[in-house]
C-alpha cells in the first residue's frame, strides 16, 4: 500500500498507509513510526472527507466582474496560464521584476510543492516573502541565546522526567507529542493565560496574565541561582554572562513578579525548585509567541533549560534538512527584495506590488487586519493568482484562480518542524487540479524559459534533496520515513557559548537581557485568537464543517456588560467589527476575551482577523503580533 504523510502545517507530519477502495480513499496511521505512532488526530481521521469533497475547483476560473464578488467564468487551462504568463510578462517589463510578489505558505509542506514555485520567481527575479506570520519573533530570540532555534530531538523525551508546554496548546495542535510525554510518563506542566485542553491534562497549570511570561521566567531564574539550585558546572563551562544575568535578576522583587502574572510567591518558587529538581524541558509554544511581548518571552524562557544543565533543552523548531536545492534561489540573478509577509496590505497601498501569485496559503483568512488588506486589495490594480484547493476567500479577490490537487495525487517528501523524520508521500489517486510544480512547469513553457531546473521532474528533485543531505532513497522507499541523523554541535553565538548576556541582542540594538515591557490597548479586553482544534488555520472549515464562532469571555467581564451565556454580543475596535454568540467561561481570566483563528469569511460572515492588529514585533524580525489586540464587547439588544 501506498505511503501518504499528512502535509499539513502542523508539528506533526504523520506517516499514513492509504489505498483507493471502490473508489473511495482510505487511511490509517503508519504503525511503524516512532513518533506519529499508526494514529491519526481527528482531523487527519477525516481526510479521505477532505480529498473527496464536492467543493474542489476542477477547473480554472477566470474573473468577470468586480473584485471579491465571486463572478467567474470556467477556462481551460491553457487559457488560464497563457493569460498568467501574459500578464507576467507584461508587469515585468512594465514596472519590473520586483514588482512581482509570489505569496505563499505551509499550506502543504511538501518539500517539492512547498518550494519548487519558487524557482520559477527566482529565476525572474521577482520580490519573495520574508517570513514572519507564524514563529518568528521566538526564531530571532532563540538565535540571541544559543545561535539556533533547533532545539531537543522529541525522541530524548525519554530520558526526561518534566516537560513544561509554555504557551502551546499541544493537545490539539502537537498531539502525537503530547502523547510522546505521555507515553514516556513525563510529568508535564502547562503555563498558559487560557485553561486549555493542555492545561486540564496537565500535572500543574500555572496560569499567567498576558504578556507576563518574560517575568516568570525571570522570577523563576531567580529563585534557581539565589538558591543554589542550578548545575554550577555546567554553567561555568558553558553559560556566557552569567555573572551579568545574576546580577540583574537580583534587583527583580518575586513580589511584583507574583502581581505582575497573577501567580503566588508560592507559586513561583514551587516552579523554579522542582523545575530544577526535575532538570525540566520546556517546548516552547509557536501561539503565545504572536504578540509584541513576545521575543523577549522566549529570550528569558529560553535561559531555564540552561541553568538546570541541558545544552538544548528547549523544543521549538526542528529546522532539519536543506531544501534550498528544491527552492533554487541559485537560479537569481538579483539579491531579492524581501517584503515582511506581515505588511502585504501596506505594500499593496504604496503602489509597490502589481502581479501577486499566491499559492500554499489563504491570506484573505489568515493575516491580520483584514478589512484594511482587503480595502488595499479592491482599490489596488494588482494582478492576483491564486492556486488552492478550493474557492477560498483569496480566491474570491482573485483574477486567475488555478485548481490544486492535493497530496494524495503526486510524489513528495517531507520534514517536521517537530521532530528529525523525513517521510515519504506517494500518489495513491487522481482527481482534479494541478501540483504546484506541475503548474510551475506550464508557466516556465508559456513564459519561454529554457532553463532545465525549471523542468526538472519531481522525482529527479527528490532524489538530489535527499542525496544533498545524506539520506537514503532507498531507505524511504522501503520503510515510509528515514530519521536525519543529529552531528554532534555546539551553540552558534558569537561567544561559541550559551549567551545568558546576548551579544547578538546588543548588536541589534537591544538589551542584553530579556526585558518586561507593559502594553496598553485603548480598549479593555485582551482579544486573543488561538489556534482550533478541527481546522489548520483556515484548512478543513469547509470540508469538515467543525469551528466554534463563540466568543469565550469571563462571566464576571460578561455580567458588567449585561451579557448572559448565548447572547449575540458585537466584539469591536478601530480595526472593525464582528457580531456573534457570547460563551461565559471561567477558562479565560478577567480582562481576555477569546476567539478562534482564521474561519473563512466566505462561509461566516467573518474571522478573528477583522479585529487583529497587524502591527508587528519589529526588533524581532517583524514576527506578527495577533495577539496585542485589544477590543469592546456589547450586547446586541433584541437580536
Ligand atoms: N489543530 C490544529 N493544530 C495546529 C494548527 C491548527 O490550526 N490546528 N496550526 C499549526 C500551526 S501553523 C501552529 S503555528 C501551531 C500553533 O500551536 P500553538 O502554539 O499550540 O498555538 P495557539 O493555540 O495559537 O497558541 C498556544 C497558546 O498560547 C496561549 N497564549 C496567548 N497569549 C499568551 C501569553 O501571553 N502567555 C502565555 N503563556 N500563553 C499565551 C493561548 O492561550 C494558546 O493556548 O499549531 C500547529 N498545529
Ligand atoms: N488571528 C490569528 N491569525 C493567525 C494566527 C493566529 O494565531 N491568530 N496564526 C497564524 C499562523 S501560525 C499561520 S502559520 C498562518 C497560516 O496561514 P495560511 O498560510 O494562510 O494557512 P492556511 O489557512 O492553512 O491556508 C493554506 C491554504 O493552502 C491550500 N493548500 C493546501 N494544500 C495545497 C497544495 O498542495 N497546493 C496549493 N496550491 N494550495 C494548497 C489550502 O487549501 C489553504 O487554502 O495563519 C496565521 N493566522
Ligand atoms: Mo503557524
Amino acid at each position: 500500500m501506498p505511503f501518504s504523510v499528512c502535509m499539513r502545517d502542523c508539528y506533526d507530519t504523520c506517516s499514513m498507509v492509504s489505498e483507493l477502495r471502490d473508489g473511495r480513499l482510505r487511511v490509517r496511521g503508519n504503525p511503524e513510526h516512532p513518533i506519529t505512532a499508526g494514529f491519526l488526530c481527528p482531523k487527519g481521521a477525516l481526510l479521505p472527507k477532505w480529498f473527496h469533497s464536492e467543493d474542489r475547483l476542477k477547473n480554472p476560473l477566470i474573473r468577470t466582474s468586480g473584485r471579491g464578488s465571486g463572478s467567474f467564468r470556467e477556462a481551460s487551462w491553457e487559457e488560464a496560464i497563457g493569460l498568467v504568463a501574459k500578464k507576467l510578462k507584461e508587469t515585468i517589463e512594465k514596472h519590473g521584476s520586483e514588482s512581482v510578489l509570489v505569496y505563499q505558505y505551509a499550506g502543504d509542506r511538501g518539500v517539492v510543492n512547498y518550494a519548487f514555485p519558487l524557482r520559477l520567481f527566482h529565476y525572474l527575479n521577482t520580490a519573495v516573502l520574508d517570513y514572519g506570520i507564524c514563529d518568528r519573533a521566538g526564531q530571532e530570540a532563540l538565535k540571541d541565546v544559543y545561535g539556533t532555534a533547533v532545539g531537543l530531538d522529541p525522541e530524548e523525551l525519554k530520558d526526561q522526567r518534566l516537560v513544561v508546554y509554555w504557551g502551546i496548546n499541544a493537545f490539539w495542535t502537537n498531539l502525537h507529542g503530547f502523547a510522546l510525554a505521555k507515553r514516556h510518563g513525563l510529568e508535564i506542566w502547562t503555563v498558559d493565560v487560557v485553561r486549555t485542553e493542555t492545561a486540564r491534562r496537565s500535572d500543574r497549570f500555572f496560569q499567567v496574565r498576558p504578556d507576563t511570561d518574560v517575568l516568570l521566567a525571570l522570577g523563576v531564574a531567580k529563585v534557581i541561582i539565589e538558591e543554589g539550585l542550578y548545575d554550577r558546572a555546567f554553567v561555568r563551562g558553558n553559560v556566557y554572562g552569567f555573572e551579568e544575568f545574576r546580577n540583574y535578576v537580583k534587583t527583580l522583587s518575586l513580589d511584583y513578579v507574583s502581581r505582575e502574572t497573577g501567580l503566588s510567591v508560592e507559586e513561583i518558587e514551587a516552579f523554579a525548585r522542582e523545575f530544577a529538581e526535575k532538570r525540566g524541558v520546556v517546548h516552547i509554544g509557536y501561539g503565545f509567541q504572536r504578540s509584541l511581548a513576545g521575543g523577549e518571552a522566549v529570550r528569558a524562557i529560553a535561559v531555564l533549560p540552561a541553568l538546570v544543565g541541558h545544552r538544548f533543552g528547549f523544543i521549538y523548531d526542528m529546522k532539519t534538512i536543506d531544501k534550498s536545492y528544491a527552492e533554487g534561489a541559485f537560479l537569481r540573478t538579483k539579491p531579492a527584495k524581501r517584503i515582511p509577509q506581515m505588511k502585504l496590505a501596506e505594500y499593496i497601498e504604496r503602489g509597490e506590488i502589481k502581479f501577486l501569485y499566491v499559492y500554499n496559503s489563504n491570506p484573505l483568512a489568515s493575516l491580520p487586519n483584514q478589512n484594511r488588506l482587503r480595502k488595499a486589495l479592491s482599490e489596488s490594480d494588482v494582478f492576483v493568482v491564486t492556486h488552492d484547493i478550493f474557492l477560498t476567500d483569496t480566491a474570491l479577490y482573485s483574477d486567475v484562480v488555478l485548481p490544486a490537487n492535493t497530496f494524495f495525487e503526486r510524489l513528495d517528501i517531507v520534514d517536521s518542524y517537530y521532530h528529525r523524520y523525513v517521510a515519504l508521500n506517494e500518489p495513491v489517486a487522481r482527481l482534479y487540479g494541478r501540483s504546484n510544480s506541475e503548474v510551475t512547469r506550464l508557466l516556465a513553457r508559456a513564459l519561454g524559459i529554457k532553463n532545465p531546473h525549471l523542468y526538472e521532474s519531481d522525482e529527479e528533485v527528490i532524489r538530489k534533496v535527499l542525496e544533498l543531505n545524506g539520506l537514503s532513497w532507498e531507505e524511504l522507499k522501503a520503510k515510509g520515513f528515514v530519521k536525519i541523523p543529529e552531528k554532534p554541535r555546539r551553540w552558534e553565538t558569537p561567544s561559541g557559548k550559551i549567551e545568558f548576556f546576548s551579544r547578538r541582542a546588543v548588536e541589534r540594538g537591544l538589551s542584553p537581557f530579556p526585558q518586561y515591557r507593559k502594553f496598553k490597548g485603548k480598549y479593555p479586553l485582551r482579544l486573543l485568537t488561538p489556534t482550533y482544534r478541527m481546522t489548520i488555520t483556515s484548512q478543513y472549515h469547509n470540508t469538515y464543517g467543525m469551528i466554534d464562532p463563540n466568543l469565550y469571555i469571563n462571566p464576571v467581564d460578561a455580567e458588567e456588560r449585561g451579557i448572559e451565556d448565548g447572547e449575540t454580543v458585537e466584539v469591536f475596535n478601530d480595526y472593525g467589527r464582528i457580531k456573534t454568540l457570547a460563551k461565559l467561561s471561567d477558562d479565560v481570566p478577567r480582562g481576555v476575551v477569546l476567539l478562534y483563528k482564521a474561519f473563512w469569511v466566505r462561509l461566516l460572515g467573518w474571522n478573528a482577523n477583522f479585529l487583529t492588529t497587524d502591527e508587528t514585533v519589529e526588533d524581532y524580525g517583524n514576527g506578527s503580533a495577533y495577539h496585542s489586540t485589544w477590543v469592546e464587547v456589547r450586547k446586541l439588544k433584541g437580536e
